[in-house]
């Protein structure tokens, strides 16, 4: 090819003769205009792919994986047994010989990789984010632009908890969003709770240290009920605030389709001129911000750990894809940083939303589920420094310790620095780095001159100029300052904004609040740490305090000077709005005396809805009775109310109805209230304490009374026909429960 440099040795063929100089190699120039990369040499080139079957493989991993239809060894020989050792005779000892023995166990010995150091716990999808070009004026990221689709990985997760753990536990959840943009890849690495427990990464072991099961017996799992994180939080006030979340019913999602995300520190937008905007992410739930109560989330923890991922998964799966508008709220990029008096690089501190709107500008919807939870899942190595042109950090301290972290652990976790070449993580824009060799290198390059400026690779890679560059500096002026430990004096205010938070929740919520800190000081054995943790409370609200202290045996302490005089912000509270219904899961109690032809019409209306029915009788299989037949989902046996947002009555099922219920009637073990089998009475009690939609019709009314639900509550209606029943508790869904039916200062937390 014209201009390029031969690899050819330029003494080759000609005979060496000492003493007599080498003849001139022709000179070799830099090159000046960028190209492809040299094809390998014969000897760089890696092998070709086969199958097990001979055919020639795809490269692509995901098919290289598993081809042909024989088992095989990893080096792809056929196996004939994979189920008997070899052995000298069928009762002899088992050969050291036996090749694909040793390669079977060894490679299954080494299956597991350590599990990440916080966010253990997770479960994931694939989707596609679309820009609405909102945010073009301000950003030039160009995955940002109109109607420009972007496909993405979301990873949600619990932080404290290890990979096998619960996932209904008190916890912030993880939102980690991989974007796999036409520039290179931008991850927005987030949480479900907007500011962060510490203001400075310095601190990030301390914090997970103290929230981590206690190291001498190694619990409790997944929680922050213990002593260690109450000393942790109560000596370090910062901490409130994502406390006072943690705290609030943010914690116990009902699901990862009805949380809020954000990217916590403050991001610095870019336009094409060069210009720059200050700017907070937020992801928005289409189907609204939702959680379970307390009581729910630790029945869930027992009765379904999977909860949440299985919650993810089913509903992708039945095309009820799960979406969030993605937001940012802008402020100046003025030199202190600040906006209203609140500093932007403190990742503890919010700004309200009534001050400062969250602007739509784009929309993600998630719509497949991993193929391969390890390849995928597990392998996603996610990084706040993934930037892309146009989006840049601040000086957030917080966020200057995550830029290291994040490379550093996966190192550990996926065994070397090659991470990015794993399918999951590769980006989709073109890659051609200088990073050579190491553990795990999966790449054959090709050329000779991984360095720059080289003139025998013909110069590749060439530099992008700084208009489509990425990590272009933005020029920020870096104050004349003298190196200190030390943080700026706005960082010691810890209490106005938990108080903002805690004023701006409606009772109900402030009462889960307060049953949350109660029941987590109470799991605590150190009457100092309680203490101290109520002083903390003093500083952010007398009524909270003082609940506390009274849940807790001890006397609430007086505030260490004046409350701050905070204005509310409306937007922090979960209650008061409508949401769409779509997913919401409905059970409806029925037996062979239900009308099961009325029963199997409402089947269809709930999903033409968008909604899930599921029938639960006294067996499975199908109900045979009037009106034809009804197939079921769920038995008395094997349910339980915190799988259901609503439950309807379509009968009333007598004690021992099945043959397990009956099998404990006669043993007298269970005796139902009105003769109705108890576990129907401990479902609908279950669901009208937890202030769920309640509906029933004929017999179905008798159920309510028997469990003790007032037909005339909240959220619990009774009429002649399904129809109109349904109708009815479609609308109470949309506002997720009955909150009436909370009595002030009494509820289950
Ligand atoms: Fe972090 C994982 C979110 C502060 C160090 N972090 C991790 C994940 C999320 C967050 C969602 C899971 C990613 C995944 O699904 O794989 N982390 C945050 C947020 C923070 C934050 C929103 C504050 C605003 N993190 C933070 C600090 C440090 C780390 C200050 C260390 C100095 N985080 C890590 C880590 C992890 C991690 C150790 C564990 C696994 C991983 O990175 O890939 O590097």
């Amino acid at each position: 090819m014209a201009g390029r440099p031969s690899h050819e040795n330029p003494n080759a063929g000609e005979p060496f003769i000492p003493g007599r100089p080498a003849p001139e190699a022709p000179p070799v120039e830099e090159p000046t205009t960028p190209r492809e990369p040299l094809p390998p040499k014969q000897d760089q080139s890696g092998p070709e792919v086969y199958s097990a079957t001979g055919e020639s493989a795809d490269i692509d991993p995901a098919v290289w994986a598993q081809t042909g239809g024989r088992l095989t060894t990893a080096q792809g020989l056929r196996l004939y047994d994979t189920d008997h050792s070899l052995k000298a005779g069928e009762r002899g000892p088992v050969l050291l010989q036996d090749h694909h023995l040793r390669e079977k166990i060894t490679h299954f010995d080494h299956e597991r990789i350590p599990e990440r150091v916080v966010h253990a716990r997770g479960a994931a999808a694939h989707g596609v984010f679309r820009g609405y070009g909102t945010a073009s004026q301000i950003c030039k990221a160009a995955f940002l632009g109109k109607d420009v689709e972007t496909p993405v990985f979301v990873r949600f997760s619990t932080v404290l908890g290890s990979r096998g753990s619960a996932d209904t536990v008190r916890d912030t959840r993880g939102f980690a969003t991989k974007f796999y943009t036409s520039q290179g890849t931008f991850d927005l690495v987030g949480n479900n709770i907007p500011v962060f427990f510490i203001q400075d990464a310095i601190k990030f072991p301390d914090v997970i240290h103290a929230g981590k099961p206690h190291p001498d017996r190694e619990i409790p799992q997944a929680q922050s009920a213990h002593d260690t994180f109450w000393d942790f939080v109560s000596l370090h006030t910062e901490a409130t605030h994502h406390t006072i979340w943690a705290m609030s019913d943010r914690a116990i999602p009902r699901s990862f389709r009805t949380m809020e995300g954000f990217g916590v520190h403050t991001f610095r937008l870019v336009d094409e001129q060069g210009g720059t905007t200050l700017v907070k992410f937020h992801w928005k739930p289409r189907l609204g911000v939702h959680s379970m109560t307390w009581e729910e989330a630790q029945i869930t923890g027992g009765m379904d750990p999977d909860f949440h991922r299985r919650d993810l998964a089913d509903a992708i799966e039945a095309g009820a894809f799960p979406e969030w508008e993605l937001g940012i709220q802008t402020f100046p990029d003025n030199p202190e940083q600040t906006f209203e008096g609140i500093d932007l690089l403190d990742p503890t501190k919010i700004v309200p939303e009534e001050w400062a709107p969250v602007q739509p500008i784009g929309l993600m919807t998630l719509t497949a589920n991993p193929s391969n939870f390890f390849a995928e899942t597990e392998q996603v190595a996610f990084h706040p420094g993934h930037l892309v042109p146009g989006i840049d950090i601040t000086d957030d301290p917080l966020l200057a310790g995550r830029l290291f972290s994040y490379i550093d652990t996966q190192i550990t976790r996926l065994g070397g620095p090659n991470f990015a070449q794993l399918p999951i993580n590769r980006t989709h824009a073109p890659v051609n780095d200088m990073n050579r060799d190491g553990m795990h290198q999966t790449a054959v390059h090709s050329g000779v001159a991984p360095y720059r400026p080289n003139s025998l690779d013909g110069g590749c890679p060439f530099l992008a100029g700084a208009a489509e560059g990425a990590y272009v500096e933005s020029p920020v002026t870096v104050p004349q300052a003298t190196k200190v430990r030390a943080a700026p004096a706005s960082f010691s205010d810890h209490t106005s904004h938990p108080r903002r938070f805690y004023l701006s929740l409606s009772p109900v919520e402030r009462e889960h609040v307060i049953a949350a800190y109660t029941f987590e000081l109470s799991k605590c054995y150190e009457p100092s740490v309680k203490e101290r943790q109520l002083r903390v409370l003093a500083d952010i609200d007398t009524e909270l305090c003082a609940a506390v202290a009274a849940g807790l045996g001890l006397p609430a302490p007086k505030p260490s000077g004046p409350l701050p005089d905070v204005a509310p912000s409306p937007a922090l509270s979960q209650l008061g709005r409508s949401w769409p219904t779509d997913g919401r899961v409905i059970g409806i109690v029925a037996d062979e005396t239900s009308d099961l032809a009325a029963l199997a019409t409402l089947r269809g209306t709930i999903h033409d809805g968008g909604m899930v029915p599921l029938v639960i009788a006294p067996h499975g299989g199908e109900l045979a009775g009037t009106g034809g037949s009804v197939v079921t989902q769920r038995t008395f046996a094997n349910a339980r109310s915190i799988e259901f947002d609503a439950l309807l009555l379509a009968a009333a099922p007598g004690v021992g109805s099945d043959a397990y219920g009956a099998r404990d009637a006669k043993a007298g073990l269970h005796t139902g209230s009105g003769g109705i089998d108890p576990r129907v009475l401990l479902l609908v009690s279950e669901a009208y304490r937890h202030a769920k939609a309640l509906g029933a019709w004929g017999p179905g009314a008798d159920v309510l009374a028997a469990a003790g639900c007032p037909q005339d509550a909240a959220g619990v209606v009774v009429a002649d026909d399904p129809g109109s029943v349904f109708g009815r508790v479609t609308e109470l869904l949309a506002e997720h429960r009955a909150w009436d039916r909370f009595p002030a200062g009494a509820s289950v937390g």
